[in-house]
């Protein structure tokens, strides 16, 4: 009987602390943004891996959207406007030619 109790017990503080870490987490988001570069939302093209993140390419100070590609390996370059703008995606480049990271599978 004292295992049952102790199972139970151990059950019911899961629960807490899981309902307790969805609270927080949901707490931690704001509501989705839809970005767009210029007049056009971001997308991702199949089948995803796009990874993207936020890096100041250019080194004017404002992070630029990095979007990847799976497909060739390029890398799509949203250049920050400020003022939460982003101008068209343009192919990353490297030393005046489309960059591609080669692929690991
Ligand atoms: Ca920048």
């Amino acid at each position: 009987m004292s295992r049952l109790i102790t199972f139970v017990a151990v059950c019911g503080a899961v629960a807490v602390a899981a309902a307790h870490a969805v609270a927080v987490f949901a707490a931690e988001f704001e509501p989705p943004v839809r970005l767009k570069g210029g007049d056009a939302v971001v997308r991702v093209e199949s089948p995803g891996y796009a990874a993207p993140c936020w890096s100041d390419v250019d080194g004017d100070g404002l992070k630029d959207l990095l979007v990847g590609q799976f497909n060739q390996g390029k890398i799509r370059v949203f250049k920050n406007l400020g003022d939460g703008k982003l101008a068209p995606g343009d192919w990353l480049k490297a030393e005046g030619s489309t960059a591609q990271v080669p692929g690991v599978w």
